[in-house]
């Protein structure tokens, strides 16, 4: 009997150690540092999804209860999901009650995808509507510059509107990464699991007089996406910063008329927020010029199926810009 118990002692010492040395070792400490890099934490994330079952079903699990908007969310799940895709990561668990992600946007939509027209591609010079987009430095040497920008010109018709003496562009912009002031590493995880990128993407739209080419508005208003797996719509909010500055995070429908030409777009807020005003005067700026950009013709869900594991059939607005 006493044999046992020194058995037990050992074996249950060791596996304490164990765990200890583990989570503990500097090697895990490194990992953790090491995955604060929106890169290596992708990586990390796309490996473990190819090459680790219980990872992938994890992963296509807590997305089931996030997409599957015929059923009720159940957050206890979704956290102990989140939970054990943290620990593959190499990442710590949260409790509970911070775990605060959800469904978000995501409405049932069983209607057919809406047909969409090809982009009218030499419709406008962009190089002649838009002269910059100004982000922060700090926000540009953490990681998470610009790296491309999408735009889609429509002439006469938009989204089923008729549209006659203008010609509106969808302007999509697609940022590497974007850093929450709080608990970054987590929200990107989240973002890897239910916007299947790590990127960060923005649309907004530019009205113009067909005939003179002069800008009448700018829209920062949000429009809808439909996956291609769920029958759902997912809505993306307006991205207008308002006068959110750096360290907060906005989604303002704002609209601009009578602008200076051409337009200098300026990213305000940590999440991308956007204006035609410069919020953080004070913070040192980064201009892109639009000809140092990479431009391609397509709309937002273009750039959601370029950059994202999710993949989206067709669009909508739900207004006029
Ligand atoms: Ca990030
Ligand atoms: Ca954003």
């Amino acid at each position: 009997m006493k044999k046992d118990y020194v058995i037990l002692f050992i074996v249950v010492s060791i596996a304490v150690a164990l765990t200890l040395s583990n989570v503990l070792s500097p090697r895990n400490v490194q990992e953790i540092s090491d995955l604060r890099n929106s890169k290596v934490l992708k990586e990390k994330f796309f490996f473990l999804y190819e090459s680790d079952p219980e990872f992938r079903n994890s992963v296509d699990r807590l997305r089931e209860l996030l997409f599957n908007t015929l059923e009720d969310y159940n957050r206890t799940e979704a956290w102990i999901l989140f939970n054990s895709i943290l620990r593959k990561l190499g990442l710590p668990e949260i409790e509970l009650r911070d775990f605060r992600y959800g469904r978000g946007g995501l409405t049932p939509s069983p209607e057919p995808p809406l047909k969409l027209k090809p982009c009218c591609e030499d419709c406008v010079d962009l190089n002649k509507v838009v002269k910059a987009i100004v982000i922060p430095r700090r926000d540009l040497e953490g990681g998470n510059g610009l790296e491309t920008l999408y735009v889609c010109a429509y002439k006469g018709d938009f989204y089923g509107y008729p549209v006659s003496g203008k010609i509106i562009l969808e302007v999509t912009l697609v940022f590497s990464d974007e850093d929450s002031p709080s608990r970054d590493v987590e929200y990107d995880v989240w973002r890897l699991i239910a916007w299947g990128r790590i990127e960060d993407i923005e649309t907004f739209f530019i009205v113009l007089d067909e005939e003179t080419g002069e800008v009448e508005k700018v829209s920062f208003r949000g429009l809808v996406i439909k996956m291609t797996d769920w029958p759902n719509e997912r809505r993306i909010s307006p991205i207008g910063s308002g006068g959110a500055a750096f360290v907060s995070a906005a989604h303002e429908l704002t609209v601009f008329q009578d602008v200076e030409e051409p337009l200098i777009i300026y990213v305000n807020t940590w999440n991308h927020a956007l204006s035609l005003k410069d919020n953080n005067v004070f913070l040192d700026k980064y201009s892109y010029s639009i000809e140092s950009v990479e431009i391609r013709v397509g709309r937002r869900i273009d750039a959601e199926n370029d950059y994202s594991m999710l993949k989206y059939s067709s669009q909508n607005v739900q207004s006029l810009p």
